[in-house]
């Protein structure tokens, strides 16, 4: 098991944009995959497995450049974030 990496907590827009590029062209795997963000989806599930703020199951939080909820909209884009 590898240890937690901070750095990764924090990460540009465009990193995001190529960890959902590159999952969006699937990545290959090999065996059952890590959940190296500890947040509980493993790298298959998470859109962003190096951001515990990032997965399926989390809420989006509007303003922060990270699709958080893992429905591919970001921020204002995102219906969770539409005014009501
Ligand atoms: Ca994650
Ligand atoms: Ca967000
Ligand atoms: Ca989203």
């Amino acid at each position: 098991m590898k240890p937690r990496n901070h750095r990764a907590l924090v990460l540009p827009a465009a990193a995001v944009a190529l960890a959902l590029g590159a999952a969006s062209l699937g990545c290959s795997t090999r065996g059952p995959a890590p959940d190296r963000d500890h947040d509980g989806y493993d790298a298959v599930e998470d859109c962003h497995d190096a951001n515990s703020a990032v997965s399926p199951g989390a809420s989006e939080v509007c303003g922060d450049g990270l699709d958080n909820d893992c429905d591919l909209a970001v921020d204002a884009t995102d219906p969770d974030c539409a005014a009501p």
